[in-house]
C-alpha cells in the first residue's frame, strides 16, 4: 500500500498581535511534531500557513495604534513570522492573507460559487455610522447586552455571558468609532444558506462518511470537535453573510459591490489554498495535488476556531466541488498562565519572540514542557515553576543524565569506540525488547494525534536507559567484570541512536546533537526500533552538556516580570506606537491665545478660531462645539500644534490644531498653562 499524503495546516494567525504560548502549544507545536513525524515516514507533505490580514482584528488594532491597517499587518507578520523561523516551526510555507495571490484564489473562488448559485442575496437593515460614513461590523457596535446586562457588549458577542448576538439586539447600541449612537441603513450581502447542508454533514462528521464513501475514520476527531459539530448543527445552521460592507480586505468581485469585502472567515481558510498555490509555484509543483484526489487535509486549530473549519469551510468545499473536505480537525483547548487567562490586553503572556531573545539555544526546553503540558483534551496551565521542574527532573537529570553516562563512560573505557556486545542476559533482552516497541507505540500515538503521550513515550526510552544504566551499574563491575560493561554500554549506545531518531519530531536540536555525539544520522522512523544502529568500532565524541538546569532566580524573575506588567484593564486606548525623540521633536507645540471664536455654519462640532500663536494669528477650525461656548473660550491660554499641514474643513483652511485631553467618555478640555506664561512659549 502507497504512503497517505498529507496536506497540513495550521491557524493563520491574525497580524495584529504577537504570538503567545498559548498559541503555539495549542496549535503550532502539535502541528510541527505531527509533519516532521510524517516527514520521516516518507509521507508526502506540504505543511502549510501564513498570516491572516483581514478582517476587524486587524482595522481595530489599526486604530487602537493609530496606524494604518497595513502597517499593523506588516509589522505583525514580520514579528510572528521570524518567531516562527527563529522556534524551527518547519513550515514549507508561511504566506500572507494580503498578497496578490490570495486575493486572486478568493476572488474567484466567490465567484465560483456565485455563479453556481450557492448563494442567497439578502436586503437587511444594519448599524452605520453618519460621522465615518459607514457600516459597522459586529465588533464596531458596543452597547448593553440583553441577557446579562453587560454594558460593553460586542455586536456579535458579550463576552461576560457568552451569548451570541446580533448588533440589532443591543441596548443603546454605540458604534466605537465616532462613539455616537449608530443608524439603521438597508444593505445587501451574499449569504451562504447552510440549512440544507445539515445531513450530510452530521454523516460526515459522526461517521466519516461522505455521500455513503468512507472519508475518514471518525475514531480519532476528538470529541469535543464532533460535540461543538453537532450542538450547533443541532441549534439549526442559519444562512450567513459572507462579505461585509467594509473597506479593508478582498473586495467582492462583482458589480455594484462597491465597497464590499469578503467575510474574513471566507477569505482566510481559502488562504489555506492561496498559500499552497504560492507554495507549488516556489517549489515547480501543482498546487492541486495538494487539494485533490488521495489525500488527507488536516486542519490544526484552537477550540474557537472549530465550526469554520468542521462546518462552515467543509461547505464551502463541497459546493465548491473537485476538493478534498478535511481528513481530521485536531482542535486544542487554552492554555492559561500562572494561573490567568492569556490576556493580551493586560499583557499577562509570554510572548514567543520574547522569551526566544531571552534566551537563545532554549528552544527545545520551551518545547518539551509545552508538549508536556499542551491542552490537547482540557484547558491546561504553564506555570514557570513547572517550566524549571519540567526541564530539571526530566530533562536534565533523566535524558541528559542518561546520554552523558553513556557517552563519557565510552570515552573513558573505550577511547569512545562502540564495544562488543557479548552473551545477553534477559535483562538486556527486555531493554531490547523494549527499544523495538516504544517507535511503535510513538507512532500509534502520533497518528492518532496524542502527541503528549507520544512524546511522554519517547522520554520513556531514556528513562529506560537511565534506569539500566543505574541497574548495571557498569562504573562498579568494571572493576570485576570489565567483558559484561562492553555488553552494557553497547545497549546503551543503541538506546542513545534510537533517541536520536525517536526524538527527532519533538525535540528536533537536541536530536540533532545526540547525532553529533555519536557520528550516527538517520532521519528515517524505521531505524527506529532497531538495536543495532550503532556498529562496533564506531567512533563516538565527547558529549557537551545537553541541558542546563533552571535556576530559582530565574523562575522569580520572569513570574514577577509577569506581575509588573500586568496592566490593569483600563478604559483608555492602550500605548501608541514608540516614536524617535526626533520624531518627538519635529512638532512644534506653543502656547497661543484666542482672541476669536464662531460657530462654523452646518456642523455641529466645529468652532472656527483665530489663534495669536505669538508668531501669527492664525485660523484654526477645532472639533470642540459640543464642549465650549465660543463666548467662554475668548481669551484662553491653550496649546497649539503649530506644524500640522494645513487642511480645509468645511471649506476653511485650518492651520494647526489645538490640543485638547479627552477622557474615555469623550469629553474635551483645553491643557491651559498653570501660571500667566503668554503665546508663543515653546512646550516640549
Ligand atoms: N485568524 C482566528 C484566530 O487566530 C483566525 C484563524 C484563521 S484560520 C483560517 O483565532
Ligand atoms: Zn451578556
Amino acid at each position: 500500500m502507497s504512503k497517505a499524503k498529507y496536506t497540513v495546516t495550521a491557524a493563520l494567525p491574525y497580524a495584529n498581535g504577537p504570538l503567545h504560548l498559548g498559541h503555539v502549544a495549542g496549535v503550532y507545536l502539535p502541528a510541527d511534531i505531527f509533519v516532521r513525524f510524517l516527514r520521516m515516514n516518507n509521507h508526502d507533505v506540504a505543511f502549510i500557513c501564513g498570516s491572516d490580514e483581514h478582517g476587524a482584528a486587524i482595522t481595530l488594532r489599526a486604530k487602537k495604534e493609530g496606524i494604518t491597517p497595513q502597517e499593523i499587518v506588516d509589522k505583525y507578520n514580520s514579528i510572528i513570522s521570524k518567531a516562527f523561523t527563529d522556534f524551527d516551526i518547519s513550515f514549507d510555507i508561511f504566506h500572507r492573507t494580503s498578497s496578490e495571490i490570495h486575493h486572486k484564489t478568493s476572488q474567484d473562488f466567490f465567484l465560483k460559487l456565485y455563479e453556481k448559485g450557492k448563494f442567497t442575496e439578502e436586503t437587511s437593515e444594519q448599524y452605520y455610522d453618519e460621522e465615518y460614513e459607514q457600516f459597522l461590523a459586529d465588533r464596531y457596535i458596543t452597547g448593553e447586552c440583553p441577557k446579562c446586562q453587560n454594558p460593553s457588549a460586542y455586536g456579535d458577542q458579550c463576552e461576560k455571558c457568552g451569548s451570541d448576538l446580533s448588533p440589532t439586539e443591543l441596548i443603546n447600541p454605540t458604534s466605537t468609532l465616532s462613539g455616537k449612537t449608530p443608524v439603521l441603513r438597508t444593505t445587501s450581502h451574499w449569504y451562504l444558506p447552510m440549512a440544507n447542508h445539515e445531513d450530510w454533514l452530521r454523516e460526515w462528521i459522526k461517521e466519516g462518511k461522505l455521500d455513503g464513501i468512507q472519508q475518514h475514520d471518525p475514531k480519532p476527531w476528538r470529541n469535543q470537535v464532533i460535540g461543538q459539530c453537532m450542538s450547533w448543527i443541532d441549534g439549526g445552521l442559519h444562512s450567513r453573510a459572507m462579505t461585509r460592507d467594509l473597506d479593508w480586505g478582498v473586495k467582492v468581485p462583482l458589480p455594484n459591490a462597491e465597497g464590499k469585502v469578503l467575510y474574513v472567515w471566507l477569505d482566510a481558510p481559502i488562504g489555506y489554498i492561496s498559500a499552497t498555490k504560492q507554495y507549488a509555484l516556489d517549489n515547480n509543483k501543482n498546487w492541486e495535488d495538494y487539494w485533490t484526489g488521495d489525500r488527507k487535509l488536516i486542519h490544526f486549530i484552537g477550540k474557537d476556531n472549530i465550526v469554520f473549519h468542521a462546518v462552515i469551510f467543509p461547505i464551502l468545499l463541497k459546493d465548491h466541488g473537485n476538493l478534498i473536505l478535511p481528513d481530521n480537525v485536531p482542535a486544542y483547548e487554552f492554555l492559561n498562565l500562572e494561573g490567568d487567562k492569556f490576556s493580551t490586553s493586560r499583557n499577562w503572556a509570554v510572548w514567543l519572540h520574547e522569551y526566544l531573545e531571552a534566551y537563545p539555544g532554549r528552544e527545545d526546553e520551551l518545547k518539551y514542557v509545552l508538549t508536556s503540558i499542551a491542552p490537547e483534551t482540557k484547558d491546561s496551565e504553564f506555570t514557570w515553576k513547572e517550566y524549571q521542574t519540567r526541564i530539571n527532573s526530566e530533562l536534565a537529570d533523566i535524558l541528559g543524565n542518561f546520554v552523558n553516562r553513556a557517552l563519557v563512560l565510552t570515552q573513558k573505557y573505550y577511547e569512545g569506540k562502540v564495544p562488543e556486545r557479548g552473551e545477553l542476559t534477559e535483562e538486556d533482552q527486555l531493554v531490547l525488547a523494549e527499544i523495538n516497541e516504544i517507535p511503535k507505540r510513538i507512532s500509534k500515538l502520533v497518528y492518532a494525534y496524542k502527541l503528549r503521550d507520544a512524546q511522554a513515550e519517547a522520554m520513556n526510552l531514556a528513562r529506560l536507559g537511565n534506569k539500566y544504566l543505574a541497574d548495571q551499574e557498569p562504573w562498579k563491575v568494571v572493576k570485576i567484570d570489565p567483558k559484561r560493561v562492553e555488553t552494557v554500554m553497547n545497549i546503551a549506545l543503541q538506546i542513545t541512536a534510537n533517541l536520536s531518531v525517536v526524538l527527532q519530531p519533538f525535540l528536533p536540536a537536541t536530536a540533532a546533537k545526540l547525532s553529533n555525539f555519536l557520528n550516527f544520522k538517520s532521519t528515517n522512523w524505521e531505524d527506529a526500533g532497531n538495536g543495532d544502529l550503532m556498529k562496533v568500532g564506531d567512533q563516538t565524541n565527547t558529549p557537551e552538556i545537553l541541558f542546563q538546569k533552571i535556576e530559582d532566580s530565574l523562575v522569580d524573575e520572569e513570574v514577577n516580570k509577569l506581575k509588573n506588567t500586568d496592566n490593569m484593564e483600563s478604559k483608555f486606548e492602550v500605548q501608541k506606537e514608540e516614536v524617535t525623540f526626533d520624531d518627538f521633536t519635529k512638532m512644534d507645540i506653543r502656547l497661543g491665545t484666542i482672541l476669536e471664536a464662531e460657530k462654523v455654519e452646518k456642523a455641529d462640532k466645529l468652532l472656527k478660531l483665530l489663534v495669536d500663536t505669538g508668531l501669527d494669528k492664525r485660523t484654526i477650525v477645532s472639533g470642540i462645539a459640543e464642549h465650549y461656548s465660543p463666548e467662554e473660550i475668548i481669551g484662553k491660554t491653550v496649546q497649539v500644534l503649530m506644524n500640522l499641514a494645513p487642511r480645509k474643513i468645511k471649506g476653511i483652511e485650518s492651520k494647526g490644531m489645538i490640543l485638547m485631553a479627552e477622557d474615555a467618555d469623550g469629553n474635551l478640555s483645553f491643557m491651559s498653562p498653570e501660571k500667566g506664561f503668554e503665546a508663543g512659549c515653546g512646550i516640549h
